[in-house]
């Protein structure tokens, strides 16, 4: 770390390699495999205390030498993975620079050293999805399924294998279990010998294990079938590839292999023994690649003939952002820049006119369960936050597509399987944009019209989790609003349709999705966000109250026109009772216990209100145009989320940053607002017992809402 740098800038590749060599040697026996190495920030009470001295060694700074303030220790925190036992650690390692002047290094000593508990996994890294894929291309099994099947025989060209997170499991749908039935597992060997077997649900005690030597399964989920190695599985959705450029998803296979990463090997087969639906495999083409367009028959295999007219965003005073480092202000603003593997960007110390507003601002979690009821799909949901991270799968920016005009591009270390730092350039992008009218009044009597121009400064980052793109926007107005918006691109899951959905009887359109090509579903899913603010509107102390528009009762004295309506106000005390539908109308202010407005006398507050539902990444998405159906998007307890994790200066992974592999109950963080995510589906991965008993399930329907929020400067 270098002398400028601040305590909140990420890690960087000196000080990922440091931790990662402290981590190694506090394993000597076996090898270790990284899932992430990421600064922990410091505490909040230790931040506050270094900017305080670093202002008032600024305010010295005229009349006397200003003395540096000593920033709170460094720290990385690391959750590796030792799969000889199958095991997760969390280890923070304290880091020192030594020397100085660009001829020192780090120093790195672990500080403590977590062994997490049975059965919970860290989220699942880039490398790990590589590894996946290779683990199914390399199975005997697979290759000789799909040769036979599809006469698919060189699967390095030919397959396509998504890797995706376990979940969903209850007494109707058992966890899948990965148990060791002998030998040992071997962190390194390529599954070959290692017994296994696998149980649960429609893949109980099938003879589709695929393990190479599988013994029988064991049904029986008595206490005595312990896993005696923790799994870490991933399910493969299979796709036929016709070239490397080819749009895989136009071609889903009817075969799910199930790996473990730590065996190294495919555990379970799902659709191995049923016939195919067809015997054949969906063959249109749907390109999105230039130099495939002119296969496609149903989408647009030209270029646009008649393209628009060329438009040019130029700054030629240019910007008004400054940017020190991953400091920057902008128009009475200031924040400062995060990133990391999980959470991705992240706004810190969010100031307007010198006066707090957000402590730190980020998207914590989506949850994406899919509709389909029919095996293997109940098992098909993704966290694509804590299950992949977001951070990790985050890609760089190009000017010209990404962004335009003037931009001002953030890069970030990252760490590989390996511990080994990964740099990501131009992850952040930074520029302003026009936002219209900000505000205008035409005076009818004198003719006067005053009008006054938009700007928004947008900090955005995209990322690619397995077929998804999502871009995430932050954005800071000149009228103090604050703007989160996510726009979801890129391709949709596909997957053949499910055996009740073909044959006789069956209905001419899937009942779990809409067909997007000859045989090729895309099942009804939702995407929902989680976005945790940590609000600090004139300082830490802020109440939150709910807010909706309510028409009053008729009274012969008061209303008797029974006209009036006013904006009621509800305070949320409690997480358990702030537990709601997000119903339009309704909307949330979080003010200040203190500090009030000089005009109206009201607390100064921010208020959290619903954009509008933007579904434009769907016009990009190459696949599908009429899959507005799978956006109706319901927020309605992750609003709630928002709201309540603001008092909650520590929690950072509301469905915990463990993932459960199938399995249930295994992960922790027992925080209400992870409860109410569990609410939304029934397939997230925390226990619901101890939540529930605090949190009474809603009944309400669901909701369209946006994936977009919008904070309000009021007071
Ligand atoms: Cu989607």
């Amino acid at each position: 770390m270098g002398t400028t740098a601040h305590p909140l800038d990420p890690l960087d590749a000196a000080e990922v390699r440091a931790a990662a060599a402290a981590c190694r040697a506090a394993f000597p026996a076996g090898a270790v495999r990284f899932s992430t190495i990421s600064l922990r920030e410091p505490p909040k009470a230790d931040l506050t205390a270094y900017a305080d001295a670093a202002a008032a060694a600024a305010a010295e700074a005229a009349a006397t030498a200003p003395t540096p303030p000593s920033p709170p220790p460094r720290v990385a925190e690391v959750l590796l993975l030792t799969p000889a036992t199958g095991r997760a650690q969390r280890l923070a390692v304290g880091l020192t620079t030594t020397g100085g002047n660009g001829g020192g290094g780090v120093a790195a000593e672990v500080a403590s050293r977590e062994e997490l508990p049975a059965g919970t996994q860290p989220s699942f890294s880039p490398d790990d999805c590589t590894l996946a894929e290779d683990i199914v291309k390399a199975d005997e099994r697979v290759r000789a399924l799909l040769r036979e099947r599809y006469g698919i025989a060189d699967v390095e060209a030919e397959l396509a294998a998504d890797p995706w997170s376990v979940h969903l499991t209850d007494a109707h749908y058992p966890p899948m279990k990965w148990r060791q039935a002998g030998g040992d597992a071997t962190a390194n060997g390529n599954g070959n010998g290692v017994a296994a077997s696998i149980h649960g649900g429609d893949d109980n005690g099938s003879s589709a294990d695929g393990s190479p030597g599988a013994t029988a399964g064991t049904n029986g989920d008595s206490a005595s079938d312990s896993v005696a190695i923790s799994f870490r599985l991933m399910q493969m959705f299979l796709y036929h590839r016709h070239d490397t450029d080819d749009n895989h998803y136009a071609h889903p296979l009817d075969l799910l292999p199930v790996v473990d990463l730590h065996a190294r090997t495919v555990v379970a087969i799902h659709g191995a023994d049923a016939a195919p639906p067809t015997g054949t495999l969906p063959g249109t083409c749907i390109n999105y690649h230039r130099r495939l367009l002119r296969g496609n028959k149903t989408l647009a295999s030209e270029w646009r003939a008649d393209p628009p007219a060329a438009l040019t965003v130029t700054q030629p005073d240019g910007p008004s952002w400054r940017v020190m480092g991953r400091h920057v202000t902008w128009q009475g603003w200031s924040l400062r820049v995060g990133f990391n593997a999980r959470e991705g960007l992240v706004l810190h110390d969010v100031q307007h006119g010198g006066r707090r507003v957000v402590d730190r601002a980020s998207l914590v979690e989506m949850a994406v369960p899919y509709g389909d009821p029919q095996g293997p799909y109940p098992r098909k949901c993704a966290f694509d936050v804590g299950d992949y991270g977001l951070g990790a799968c985050a890609n760089s920016l190009s000017l010209g597509c990404d962004c335009l005009g003037a931009i001002h591009y953030f890069g970030v270390t990252l760490s590989d399987a390996a511990g080994e730092p990964v740099d990501v350039p131009r992850v952040v992008s930074l520029h302003e944009e026009d936002a219209g009218v900000g505000w205008k009044h035409a005076d009818y009597r004198s003719g006067t019209a005053e009008t006054r121009r938009g700007r928004r400064l947008i900090l955005s980052f995209g990322a690619a989790v397995v077929n998804y793109d999502y871009a995430v926007y932050w954005s800071l107005g000149l009228d103090g609003s604050i703007d989160c918006e996510v726009q979801l691109t890129g391709e949709l899951s596909t997957n053949t349709l499910s055996a009740a959905e073909i044959g006789p009887g069956a209905p001419t359109t899937p009942r779990y999705g809409v067909l997007v090509s000859p045989g090729v579903n895309a099942q009804v899913h939702q995407h929902m966000f989680c976005v945790r603010l940590d609000m600090a509107v004139d300082g830490p102390a802020n109440r939150v109250a709910e807010v909706e528009v309510k028409r009053l009762p008729r009274d012969a004295t008061v209303n008797p026109a029974g006209n009036a309506f006013a904006s009621v106000e509800t305070p949320l005390v409690s997480e358990a009772g702030a537990v709601r539908d997000a119903a339009p109308g309704r909307a949330w202010r979080i003010s200040s216990a203190s500090s009030r407005n000089p005009v109206t006398g009201a607390p100064v507050a921010y208020k959290l209100i619903r954009a509008r539902t933007l579904c434009r990444g769907l016009m990009s998405c190459s696949l599908l145009l009429a899959c507005l159906v799978f956006l109706c998007l319901r927020l309605r307890h992750l609003l709630l989320a928002v709201l309540l994790t603001y008092r909650q200066s520590v929690m950072r992974a509301p469905c915990s940053e463990l993932t459960c592999c199938g399995t249930l109950a295994l992960t922790h963080s027992p925080s209400c607002v992870a409860c109410l995510l569990v609410l939304l589906s029934d397939r997230c991965r925390l226990p619901t017992g101890g939540c529930t008993q605090r949190c009474s399930r809603p009944t309400t329907a669901p909701s369209p809402a946006a994936p977009s929020l919008r904070a309000t400067r009021c007071g």
